[in-house]
């Protein structure tokens, strides 16, 4: 299936995936350097390694599409335009924060930018999804929804009763599956049935569904594509799982390969196959992209996340005496 009849990328595109990318591993590679000094204070479920499905998918999206992630949910927040600046305000507690500094890393909004929401309860924003396509079809409008989730969320009932619906309806929602091999420590093989594929899940529903290599950001943009095409022909939703691997530990800035739940030789394997390194490869091999044209965009980025950590720890704290607003939904941004 490939209705966007779309095979390889441009250059351009190339390049602008490369820059998404490594701005969110850059971001979250000076969340690791700057944890320890205890400014930010929530908790952190980076994404370092992941950075391809993030920037492939988000870059298949135009500005009225909306989408919702959960725990690990930086680089989507980044990804589909969502305010550095205020996503750093908000994980060191500011009031300038996106949240205003009460929600920290995990409840992530910029509705501007079409981020609707993060929340970390496992599964539970697919149904947020299917909700805002829902609620396009009923307005007649065109966006489409998209759901980031892990390998774990599709063992939630939430997630059943969501595709459910969202099939019988034929509603436009991108379901997207981060299959990192790991629910904290974890993985899969104690946890879903040998021999049955998290994409043959998505199939038992009546889902289009396939499973990609969830580094390669070329294969997942394209793909991408693909199903966006198809959710805008109102085709039913698409279901898209794509393998991947969590580099630091499962929640903190740490590596955490001594604690033994998972083999070196599989983290290096993984480690070896870096969406950014790859891509920066192919960026010059095939689109024949300068060395200093990456350079420039890399000291772009560079001072960009500097300038937003700066702004973080300038910014105020709220006040105190506004500790219990905004807390529920009919007060929120
Ligand atoms: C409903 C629910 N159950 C348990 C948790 C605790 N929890 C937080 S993250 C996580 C693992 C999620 O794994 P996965 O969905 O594969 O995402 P990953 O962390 O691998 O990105 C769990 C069990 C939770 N947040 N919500
Ligand atoms: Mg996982």
């Amino acid at each position: 299936m490939n209705p966007s009849g779309v095979t390889a990328v441009s250059a351009e595109t190339a390049l602008a995936l490369y820059r998404t990318m490594r701005r969110i591993r850059r971001v979250e590679e000076a969340i690791v350097e700057r944890y320890g000094e205890q400014r930010m204070r929530c908790p952190v479920h980076l994404c370092i390694g992941q950075e391809a499905v993030a920037a492939g998918v988000c870059q298949a999206l135009e500005g009225d599409d909306q989408i919702v992630s959960g725990h690990r949910s930086h680089g989507h927040y980044l990804a589909k335009g969502g305010d550095l600046k205020a996503m750093m305000a908000e994980i060191y507690g500011k009031a300038s924060g996106c949240s205003g500094g009460k929600g920290g890393s995990m409840h992530l909004i910029d509705r501007a930018a079409g981020f609707l929401g993060a929340t970390p309860i496992v599964g539970g924003t697919i149904a947020m999804a299917v909700g805002v396509a829902l609620a396009a079809k009923l307005r007649g409008e065109t966006g489409i929804a998209v759901a980031f989730f892990g390998d774990a969320a599709v063992e939630t009932g939430i997630f059943h009763e969501s595709l459910n619906f969202a099939a019988t309806h034929r509603l436009a929602v991108l379901l997207v599956c981060e299959n990192n091999l790991y629910s904290v420590y974890s993985p899969l093989s104690v946890r879903q049935p040998e021999g049955r594929p998290i994409v043959a899940l998505a199939r038992g529903h009546g889902i289009t569904a396939d499973a990609l290599d969830g580094n390669d950001a070329e294969a997942v943009h394209v793909a991408a594509l693909d199903a966006v095409e198809s959710l805008r022909a109102g085709d039913g939703p698409v279901f898209l799982e794509f393998a991947t691997y969590r580099w630091r530990e499962h929640c903190g800035p740490n590596l955490d390969n001594d604690i033994g739940y998972r083999a070196p030789e599989e983290f290096e394997a993984w480690l070896s196959r870096c969406p950014i390194a790859t891509h920066r490869a192919r960026l010059l091999n095939d689109h024949r992209v300068e060395e200093g044209v990456l350079g420039d965009l890399e000291e772009d980025i560079d001072k960009e996340v500097r300038d937003a950590f700066t702004f973080a720890e300038e910014s105020a704290f709220p006040p105190a005496e506004e500790m219990s607003t905004e807390i529920y939904a009919s007060e929120s941004r």
